[in-house]
This record gives C-alpha cells, sequence and structure tokens, in this order.
C-alpha cells in the first residue's frame, strides 16, 4: 500500500473512533448493536467492502439494516460478488476491523490482510460497492459513513441504491456482475415477468374452487410494505391490500418476527378479517410467513416458513416430474434433477417429517441464511426455507442451461405438451424467485402463484401437516457467548452440564424437543420447545429458561 493510501486511510479513520468498551462481533447476519454505537463500525465495513471489491475484482454490496431488531437497532452486512452472504472465511477479519482500538492499528491490519490474501491494489480496476439501506432513521448518517469508509480506498465507487429492501440489494449485485441491467425498476420487471408467465400456465381445471383474489399484507412498517404498495397495480388479478406501510414505530407490533413468535395479529389486524388469507413481511422484507386470523379473536393460525418450504417442494417435485415423464428421469433425453431441502432445529418436527415422507433428502444446518444458502446450492434445485420466513429456491447453472435446451426441444417437437409447459413454469420459479438470498416479496409472489396453480385456499395449504406445538422465549444472560453448540445448534457443549439439564427435561414431555442457542442479532440467548400439548411446550421452554439463568447468570428480557 503506497504512502498516499496510507496516509488517507489514517485521516479518514481518525474521524471514526470506536466507542469506549464497545465489542463488535459479524454475527448471523453482520454486525448488529444500537444505532448510535455503529458509526465506526459502519465506516469499517465500507473499507471491508472496497477491499472485497478489489480483491474480487467485482461488485460487492452493503446494506445498512437490523432487519427484524427494534428501530433504534441497526445494522450492516455485506453482499458478495455472487449476491450472497460475505464469504465466511472474511468474518474473523471483519470483526478485527470492527474492534481495532486505533488507526494505526486498523492500518496495520489491513497491511498484514492485504498482504496475506496477495491482494494487489495498484493497477486494479476501478472497484464499485453498491449501498443500501432500510427506512431506520438512523441509516442515513450511517450511510455517509460507509461511503466515507468505501471511498478511502482510493478508486473505489461508492453508488448509493436508495431507500431499498436487503433482498432487492443482493439481486442488484448479483445482476451487476452478470453484467445484467441492474436497477429496482428491473428487479420488479423480472419478478412479475415470470409471476405472470406461471400464471399463464395454471392448467384449466373446475372453475367453481378458485382460489380468493384479496391477500392482505403486514409490511412491518418497514421498506417492504411501501415497495409493495407501489407495485399494486402491476399485479393483475392479485388485489393486494397493505397495511402497516411506515404509518407505525417498525417492527413494534407487527411484521412477520412478531407474527411468528407471538403467533398473534399484528397491530391493523383483527376479527373483521378472520379467515383472510394475510402475510407478514419483516422490516427489511427478506423473511415472509402467512397467517389467517381465527374467528372472534386476535389470535392467529400461523402458515411458517416450513410450510412455504413445504409448498415449494411439492410444487417443484410435481413440475420435474411431469418433465421427466412416466420413467422418472430414465427416460432418453431426461435429466435427473437433485432436489434438497434445507432446514434448521426450529424447523417444526412435523414439516421435516412430512418432507422425509416426500421422499425428499432433508438436510440441517445451524441458523444463519448464511449455512443455509450454501448446504442449498450443492443441489439442482435447493430449497432452503428458516421456519421464520427466510429462504429462497435455488437452481444450479447445470441444470437451467439442460432445462433451456430442453425447452426449445419442446418449443418445435411438443408445444403445449405438458412437459412443455412444465418446463416452462419452472424457468419462470428461477427468475421469480430470488436466487441471491431469501426474498419476501419474490417468495410471496411464488406462493400466490402456487396456491392459484393448486386452487388452494390458505386453509387447505395450513393442512399439509399439522405443526406439533411449539414455543420460543428470549434469556437475556450475563454472556450470551459462553453458550457453545455442536450438531446443528442442538446440542450444547458449554457450559457443562447443561445439556444434560436440558435432556432430562425433555424427557418429561411426549414428542419432546428442546435446545437453546446463542442470537447472532441480539443480545440473547434463544430457546426452542417442541411438545405433543401446547401446555406441554409452554411449560417446557419455561423450565429451560430457569436452566439457562441458573447456568449462565439471570437477566430475562
Ligand atoms: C437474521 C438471519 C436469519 C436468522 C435471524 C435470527 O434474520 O438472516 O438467518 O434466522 O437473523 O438470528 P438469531 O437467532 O441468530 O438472532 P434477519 O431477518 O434479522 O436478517
Amino acid at each position: 500500500m503506497n504512502q498516499e493510501q496510507q496516509s488517507a486511510l489514517l485521516r479518514s479513520a481518525s474521524r471514526f473512533p470506536i466507542p469506549t468498551g464497545a465489542k463488535f462481533s459479524y454475527g448471523t447476519s453482520g454486525f448488529r448493536a444500537d444505532a448510535s454505537l455503529l458509526e465506526s463500525t459502519v465506516f469499517r465495513v465500507g473499507i471491508l467492502a472496497a477491499l472485497r471489491s478489489i480483491q474480487t475484482r467485482s461488485v460487492i454490496g452493503l446494506m445498512i439494516t437490523a432487519s427484524h431488531n427494534q428501530v433504534s437497532d441497526n445494522g450492516v452486512k455485506l453482499a458478495d460478488p455472487s449476491g450472497g452472504m460475505l464469504t465466511q472465511s472474511w468474518e474473523p477479519f471483519a470483526d478485527a476491523l470492527a474492534n481495532a482500538l486505533h488507526p494505526h492499528s486498523l492500518l496495520q491490519l489491513l497491511v498484514d490482510f492485504i498482504k496475506k490474501e496477495n491482494i494487489v491494489l495498484e493497477g486494479a480496476p476501478v472497484s464499485e460497492v453498491l449501498l443500501g439501506r432500510d427506512t431506520r432513521p438512523s441509516g442515513e448518517t450511517l450511510l455517509e459513513a460507509a461511503k466515507q469508509g468505501i471511498t478511502s480506498f482510493m478508486g473505489t465507487t461508492a453508488s448509493n441504491m436508495g431507500i431499498v429492501t436487503t433482498p432487492q440489494l443482493h439481486w442488484m449485485v448479483r445482476a451487476k456482475n452478470k453484467g445484467i441491467e441492474a436497477t429496482e425498476l428491473n428487479y420488479y420487471d423480472q419478478m412479475l415477468t415470470s409471476f405472470r408467465c406461471l400464471l399463464d400456465y395454471i392448467p384449466q381445471r373446475d372453475s367453481t374452487q378458485n382460489v380468493s383474489d384479496k391477500l392482505v399484507v403486514d409490511g412491518a412498517d418497514g421498506v417492504g410494505g411501501e415497495k409493495l404498495e407501489n407495485l399494486k397495480t402491476r399485479l393483475g388479478y392479485l388485489t393486494v391490500d397493505v397495511r402497516n406501510c411506515g404509518g407505525g414505530v417498525l417492527n413494534e407490533g407487527v411484521g412477520a418476527d412478531y407474527v411468528q413468535k407471538e403467533k398473534m395479529a399484528p397491530r391493523n389486524f383483527g376479527p373483521a378479517d378472520a379467515g383472510m388469507r394475510c402475510a407478514s413481511l419483516d422490516g427489511d422484507a427478506d423473511r415472509l410467513v402467512y397467517f389467517y386470523v381465527i374467528s372472534n379473536s386476535n389470535k392467529i393460525d400461523l402458515v411458517d416458513g416450513d410450510k412455504i418450504l413445504s409448498l415449494f417442494a411439492l410444487f417443484l417435485k410435481e413440475q420435474l416430474c411431469i418433465l421427466n415423464g412416466p420413467n422418472d428421469g430414465k427416460a432418453c433425453n431426461s435429466y435427473k434433477a437433485s432436489l434438497g431441502v434445507v432446514q434448521t432445529a426450529y424447523a417444526n418436527g412435523a414439516s421435516t417429517d412430512y418432507l422425509k415422507q416426500m421422499g425428499l433428502e432433508v438436510v440441517m444446518t445451524p441458523t444463519g441464511v448464511k449455512y443455509l444458502h450454501e448446504k442449498a446450492a450443492e443441489y439442482d434445485i435447493g430449497i432452503y426455507f428458516e421456519a421464520n420466513g427466510h429462504g429462497t429456491v435455488l437452481f444450479s447453472d447445470a441444470f437451467l442451461s439442460w432445462l433451456e435446451i430442453k425447452n426449445q426441444e419442446l418449443t418445435s417437437t411438443s408445444q403445449d405438451s405438458d412437459q412443455h409447459k412444465a418446463a416452462l413454469r419452472l424457468l419462470a420459479v428461477s427468475r421469480l424467485i430470488n436466487q441471491a438470498v431469501g426474498d419476501a416479496l419474490s417468495g410471496l409472489f411464488l406462493v400466490e402463484a402456487i396456491l392459484k396453480h393448486m386452487r388452494w385456499s390458505i386453509h387447505k395449504w395450513n393442512e399439509l401437516y399439522q405443526d406439533l406445538p411449539s414455543r420460543q422465549l428470549k434469556v437475556k444472560v450475563v454472556d450470551r457467548t459462553a453458550v457453545i453448540t455442536e450438531k446443528a445448534e442442538t446440542k450444547v457443549v458449554s457450559p457443562a452440564g447443561i445439556q444434560e439439564a436440558i435432556d432430562a427435561e425433555t424427557d418429561k414431555y411426549p414428542k419432546g424437543r428442546c435446545f437453546i442457542r446463542p442470537s447472532g442479532t441480539e443480545d440473547v440467548v434463544r430457546v426452542y420447545a417442541e411438545a405433543s400439548s401446547q401446555e406441554g411446550a409452554d411449560h417446557l421452554a419455561n423450565s429451560v429458561v430457569r436452566l439457562v439463568e441458573q447456568y449462565l447468570g439471570f437477566g430475562r428480557s
């Protein structure tokens, strides 16, 4: 690194001192904390993004969001050239940068890392970082800090995409690196064209079984609701009533996280909506759950990420079977595509059983899209979802190339055949659903198209299987990092003895299952319990909360 570059970095770093006593960690989905603590971190992630762009010679994304967290929090994460999460191998360096106490120690870290990774700064082509933020008021100042970090690497451009959903920014990074037009408008065009294509190939059946054309959406008072509101005139048959569109407090009594955890109707929903098909997005629109309000109450029946996954799996498996014909892949000229699903320990046990009964391969990973995405990418069609509604469907390049050729062949030999329609549907799904990351908007349009295709009401969809009763709680402890887990977070290895105590408690409940893990986005330990009755699940979760307090020190939230 030349002298001029070193001086530029030292100058800008001195304007962003780290708050006294603060400790930052690149968690489940980037850095998250109270927004007032984050300026230095965001500045440093700007530096990291520029360096990653220089190293990969590609466009990188930097998103400022704390997603489902409360409005006073904020966060920052990076999107890699593929549009996916920052490679995990750079996370320790991100931690070190965020915690370097002085500009000189920051510079030394950079010099050492550049040398270790053989990053060539001089003569590198112009690098670029796309910036986005959600609607949090603190986002504007933090975005400025990110720009300062990015541009303190000479020759790096910071392109501000404005207020966007997290998945939109990931999509733009992926598109730009593939040489495709990457504006917000391009994103909508691709999504809605494929949505209409799926609708065009819906089989003509008994018209008495029509699905309601009305959907009510809770926008979490965040960015997703606003974006959806602007799309309303382009949705054809589908009438969307968007509520919680920015007038209230972000994520407070609204949004996918609230709906999924509390199993209650969000603000501005109530008994008058009983039976309606409703969906809820989270604060930055990377999570989606569906629900319907139970008559005369504010309680809901939740249709969570596991059921979205099951719906997608059912539809895609059906299309593959049609495409491959009666010989199920053994026919000449067919492609035996691998179809796999990825879940976490939070997946309801009933969903995992259902997927296995469908003959699907189910793989478990730790919490965090970065783990699920990586695993799903090993299949020709990999479907991943967390129960909280974060997920997508990935298509391999090899399968898509084969599908394009197959489609051309069928266009000339058997247009309008069932096989041809299945090929067109699969291609449409691959364009509709975000290939970079879980995306509530594209997920919502795929759900809507499949329900219409199946002629299923939300109730019928919910009957795919019956969830085992569950309860999720969070516990504030002295130091959550003292909890160390293994086996996809289903077993605790430290503190010693707590796993045996959890097992002994769990054994008391029929169909009991319980695990704890430290959150990577909030300062809490999470407790998940499942049992054959709601009372049992609640009781088990509360008993394990007490164990956590006993082993890790007190402070329930
Ligand atoms: C993020 C991650 C998700 C994860 C969630 C909760 O979601 O992207 O994969 O499930 O945090 O993580 P934890 O339990 O570690 O706090 P979001 O929607 O907040 O970005």
